[in-house]
């Protein structure tokens, strides 16, 4: 049976701003407070969608969440009406307004954890929502981002959902962001990537100094145990700490991996060798062959890797075997690693193309193209098994971009947060999108 690794990209939301929430994220901290401007953001990740659809990938897209969450400003101890709360919460505590009224559910690569049916126990694909909770305004997420996954992958004898780890740093996870899978075909048993950032119980090993390593070792293992997946089929790495401590907050700023091919920076992991021999080991049992390119430092720094996000990129396999890579346009913007990129594609190795997106609105919070998407391999039974609603379409890009254009500002600024008026059009929007998506009522002001 024909198998694909399907693309769900995050829809941005009406609220997009550039809060500067997420401490050891360099481009959100240097872009806070700058006003942003939602519609262009929404319109950006949209045509990157449309561009994969016609270039013959499977694409979906994944509703962003509501916002402001005036749930969670009730938990801060907010009161009154929906629109005292947040007029209170401007006056006293415009920090946890701010955090509140985050799109960070546009980056879906750390939305969950997925592992095709292939690798797991009972045949089925399995998802953990991603608890996120080493930042507040991401914490946030995951109750909406279970339902909104439940009501996308519905049918129980294909899909199985497991609920966020407990919300401690001892068990932070930030999903796929830090997990690749290796294959021969997305329909063949694979092996399971993990990258962590440090062990929560395991003093041995090393930690970063500066910023907060997300992922933990623990996290990482309850999610291989919750999915069923046998040790033959998992491999975890320990990310280099000082990169961490360079602006690397997710593994996928500094490492890809699609198909049998891990793409990464010289100063990624550590132990890099035992790793690469281990993985080559275990895809090999699974009928793989294993290859990496690596990006050494003389060519490529980390810093040129953070600020362009040269590996924040989709690697994607095409009909003839060959790869191609989807980049941002801040790639082209470094000469070093536009030079590299030169060197790559023409080179006769395996990465032939690269393409180019504008996603500057996004970018500017930390999110590059790979942020932007959440990969799930499915066979065709299961392709046919996901809600219809949410596979894109010519149709479906044209409608969204008409909402898009009916319901988003196009410049946001942190006063304009405080504007209940705001609160009021994201809710119509999102109501709007429920129907369009056929997502059925996945939101607080739905249920509530
Ligand atoms: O968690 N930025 C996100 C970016 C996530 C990128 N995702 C992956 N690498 N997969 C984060 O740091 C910034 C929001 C703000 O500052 O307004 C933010 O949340």
């Amino acid at each position: 049976m024909k198998s694909y690794e399907v693309n769900f990209d995050g829809l941005v939301g009406p609220t997009h701003n550039y809060g500067g929430l997420s401490y050891g994220n360099v481009a959100s901290q240097s872009n806070s407070q700058q006003s942003s401007n939602p519609k262009e953001a929404a319109l950006q990740g949209l045509a990157k969608m449309k561009a994969l659809m016609e270039m013959g990938f499977q694409q979906g897209v994944l509703a962003p969440q509501e916002r402001p969450d005036v749930a969670a400003l009730r938990r801060l101890g907010f009161s009154g009406s929906d629109a005292q709360v947040i007029e209170r919460a401007a006056k006293d505590a415009m920090p946890l307004l701010v955090a509140s009224c985050s799109a960070s559910s546009m980056w879906v690569a750390n939305a969950a954890t997925v592992s095709p049916s292939a690798d797991t126990a009972d045949g089925r694909v399995h998802f953990t929502a991603a608890n996120l909770n080493c930042k507040y305004h991401r914490s946030i997420e995951h109750p909406t981002t279970s339902r909104v996954l439940g009501a996308m992958f519905a049918d129980q004898k294909h899909f199985a959902h497991h609920a966020a780890l407990p919300a401690v740093a001892q068990f932070g996870d930030e999903g796929a962001a830090n997990h690749t899978r290796f294959c021969r075909d997305y329909g063949q048993a694979g092996v399971e990537f993990f990258v962590f950032g440090r062990s929560a119980f395991d003093t041995r090993y090393p930690a970063p100094q500066k910023y907060p390593a997300r992922q933990t070792l623990e996290a990482s293992q309850a999610v291989a145990r919750l999915h069923g997946l046998s040790e033959d089929g998992v491999v975890y790495a320990q990310q280099n700490p000082s990169v961490i401590d360079q602006g690397v907050f997710h593994n996928d700023v500094i490492a890809v991996g699609n198909g049998e091919v891990l793409f990464y920076h010289e100063d990624a992991f550590l132990e890099t060798d035992k790793m690469l021999a281990e993985l080559q080991a275990k895809l090999g049992k699974r009928g793989g062959n294993f290859q990496s390119i690596c990006v050494p430092r003389s060519q490529v720094t980390v810093e040129d890797a953070v600020r362009s996000y040269l590996f924040n990129s989709q690697l994607l396999s095409r009909a003839d075997g060959s790869m191609l890579l989807i980049v941002p346009e801040e790639c082209r913007g470094n000469e070093r690693v536009w030079q590299y990129l030169q060197g790559l594609t023409s080179s006769g190795g395996l990465i032939r193309e690269v393409k180019v997106f504008d996603l500057k609105q996004s970018m500017q919070n930390g999110g590059g193209p790979a942020c932007l998407r959440l990969r799930v391999a499915l066979n065709q039974t299961e392709l046919a098994a996901v809600n219809p609603g949410v596979i894109m379409t010519a149709p479906l890009y044209d409608t969204l971009t008409q909402w898009v254009d009916k319901h988003y500002r196009d410049r946001l600024s942190e006063n304009d947060l405080a504007d209940p008026q705001l609160l009021l059009e994201c809710r119509t929007a999102l109501d709007e999108l429920t129907q369009i998506l056929k997502l059925g009522a996945v939101y607080p002001f739905q249920i509530n």
